[in-house]
């Protein structure tokens, strides 16, 4: 604190870098260039993918044992970081914003102590490993009141799980709204490629931000009355760096305006690889390099047959893998933005522009050349705020559409409940859940049956495998209704355990016609008075959360809980045991501290 206002002071001042990574970023390290994993000896074991183009569905297909566990150990604390140059207070993993980075191999273990050091208030944690099927693991989700309880504050909770994907993803804190302090990080799993590319130029986070905490943020969203607030960004990242306009701040928190941004290096005349993802709180992105169009390979963990634009749209939670060949000549010679946009339409930015600047040459990073490149042009209603149409992104590998063995139709509403805060209904029902009580725990200990707590807001689907249909209807709000709150927002549906297939989406009613080639996800976006039609099959036995990724509304209550192939559940070794090792901890925390439930559970607030 004290050296970040010695340079404050320090009068004329480089166009970026006006803070030290330090100051910014914490312990946070460059992740550019993969993969990293040969930096630690430990982790050099079978890195034979990057040669191989291998034309087969890594998505369908049950990945290969390798023998190989790769560990990690994750401190969750409190810091104070400024990241664009506004001194805030911040949860994060190891010291790092952004999180450290996790890479593994197709098929390896993957193996996460989480010691939960979070103090002053003390608060508890949990890490979900977000787009991961956990198959056989489904107590390793992350989510608190439904795979487990949270780690207390002292406590270590050991996660292991399966890179059953290849690609990208990020892991996040699912605890409250905890997300929005920086509890969050990049995931990369090498495997068999889609497409070719030349260099890997690693993860491009990027997440809206905000500067106040998450905890008066929540208050705001669920509160009654005059409380209730709309919660606003103040900026937006691209991994972990912005610079911020510090005359338009309304408290007296140091700050400074130029505390610098990202750089990347592309390689001249190289298909680079970008592995951006969406891991903000709610901000809708639209993500663009000047001068520069990109190939599009995959969206969240599935390969899709390439297509050429020039901006990807991107929900909270979503992760798209690009191409973009390097320039060369005199082009190469000149620097660019690197932009993401968070819609105007859709969310509510008050600095909705994010930059990175990209060289070819590692002498004009050093120099910080700013650049001088123009802008794409798009159209900021493009897709009534809903993903690239379905035409556009078709799945490298189909899969036929079955004719669904069940079939759900949850309506969503945005509303004031009896006590005038907002919640959202899905089905005139929202949910909460207890901490101190995962349904997976209370469904494996045969300690629940039919009717579940409605709070729950429980699907049971049956027994063996079969193909389900969700149709998400967010248009038959009622305008009459006195508490009806007409949100032109757009949800990021984003479901556990599975990749589903997106038959549908779009303004309106759904017409009942289905995608040719349905791509497969685990986030779609439901458009404003639109509609979203998803299919999973049921061969995952667990608890998944089918929720939006936009925290303030997980927050509101906007999730149900699919309880998949019970039967089958209760067999996986590990249930219950594994959810006691928290919970234990957890019920020996909260006896003696008392704790205020602010909003849903999904993304409960407790504090003592
Ligand atoms: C836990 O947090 C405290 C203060 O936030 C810090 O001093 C301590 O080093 C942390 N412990 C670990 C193991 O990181
Ligand atoms: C995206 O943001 C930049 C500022 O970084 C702005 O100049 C540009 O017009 C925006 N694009 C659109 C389509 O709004
Ligand atoms: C309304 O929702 C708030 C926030 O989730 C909750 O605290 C309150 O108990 C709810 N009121 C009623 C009457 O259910
Ligand atoms: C919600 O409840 C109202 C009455 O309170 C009822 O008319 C309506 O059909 C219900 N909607 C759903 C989707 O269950
Ligand atoms: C079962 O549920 C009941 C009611 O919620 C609770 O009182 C009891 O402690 C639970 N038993 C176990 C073993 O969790
Ligand atoms: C909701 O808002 C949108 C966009 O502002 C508007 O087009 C639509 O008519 C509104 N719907 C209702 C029912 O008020
Ligand atoms: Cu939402």
């Amino acid at each position: 604190m004290a050296s970040f206002i010695a340079r404050l002071v320090t009068g004329v001042l480089p166009l970026f870098g006006g803070l030290s990574p330090e100051q910014t970023n914490g312990k946070s390290i460059n992740y550019q260039g993969l993969p990293r994993i040969l930096d630690n000896p430990s982790l050099t074991t079978k890195l034979a993918w990057d040669s191989l183009l291998y034309h087969g569905d890594t998505v369908n297909q049950d990945p290969p044992e390798t023998g190989v566990t790769r560990k990690y150990d994750f401190v969750v604390t409190r810091a104070q970081l400024a990241p664009d140059g506004y001194l805030r207070d911040m949860i994060v993993v190891n010291g790092q914003f952004p999180g450290p980075l996790i890479e593994a191999n197709w098929g390896d273990w993957v193996e996460v102590t989480v010691t939960s050091n979070i103090t002053g208030p003390d608060e508890g944690t949990t890490i979900h490993w977000h787009g991961l099927l956990q198959k056989q693991t489904p107590f390793f989700d992350g989510v608190p009141g439904i795979s487990q309880c949270p780690v207390a504050p002292g406590e270590s909770f050991t996660y292991r799980f399966r890179a059953d994907h290849v690609g990208t993803s990020f892991y996040h804190s699912h605890y409250s709204a905890q997300i929005n302090a920086g509890v969050v990080g990049p995931i990369v799993f090498h495997g068999p490629k889609s497409q070719r590319w030349e260099y890997d130029v690693g993860p491009v986070l990027v997440t809206d931000w905000f500067h106040k905490e998450y905890f008066q943020i929540v208050q705001g969203v669920v509160g009654s009355g005059a409380d209730r607030k709309p919660a606003f960004s103040d900026n937006n990242l691209i991994n972990g760096k912005m610079n911020v306009d510090c005359s338009l701040k309304e408290d007296d928190r140091p700050c400074i305006s130029n505390a610098g941004i990202s750089k990347f290096q592309l390689k001249p005349g190289k298909d680079n690889l970008l592995r951006i993802i969406n891991g903000g709180s709610s901000g809708l992105q639209y993500f663009s390099v000047d001068e520069h169009d990109m190939t599009v390979i995959s969206m969240d963990f599935v390969p899709i047959k390439p297509y050429r634009t020039n901006v990807i749209t991107l929900g909270a939670g979503q992760r798209s893998e690009v191409i973009i060949h390097g320039k060369v000549g005199k082009d190469a010679k000149k620097s660019y933005w690197m932009r993401s946009n968070i819609s105007t339409i859709c969310a509510l930015p008050r600095q909705p522009y994010a930059l990175a600047a990209l060289y070819y040459s590692a002498r004009d990073a050093e120099a910080q050349i700013k650049p001088s490149s123009k802008a794409q042009q798009y159209n900021l209603k493009r897709f009534g705020c809903g993903n690239e149409p379905l035409t556009v992104t078709r799945p490298q590998y189909p899969l036929p559409v079955k004719k669904p063995h069940t079939t759900i139709t949850i309506n969503v509403q945005d509303t004031l409940n009896a006590t005038g805060n907002d919640v959202y209904l899905l089905n005139n029902q929202t949910s909460r859940v207890n901490y101190n009580a995962p349904i997976l725990k209370a469904v494996t200990e045969g300690n629940a049956s039919e009717p579940y707590e409605p709070l729950w807001n429980a699907y049971e689907l049956g027994g063996g495998k079969r193909a389900v249909r969700i149709i998400w209807e967010n248009q038959k709000v009622d305008p009459a209704d006195p508490n009806f709150y007409n949100t032109t927002f757009a949800h990021p549906l984003h479901l556990h355990g599975h990749d589903f297939q997106v038959l549908a989406a779009g303004s309106g009613p759904w017409d009942g016609r289905i995608a040719v080639d349905a791509m497969r996800r685990d986030t779609h976006l439901l458009p404003p008075n639109g509609h979203l039609v998803v299919q999973f099959e049921t061969d995952n036995p667990g608890v998944w959360p089918f929720h939006c990724h936009v925290a303030w509304h997980a927050s509101s209550g906007f999730s149900i809980s699919i309880l998949e192939r019970l039967s089958d559940l209760v067999k996986i070794p590990g249930t219950p045991k594994v959810m006691r090792q928290t919970c234990d901890g957890w019920d020996a925390w909260s006896e003696t501290h008392t704790s205020e439930q602010i909003d849903s559970g999904l993304r409960m607030m407790e504090r003592d």
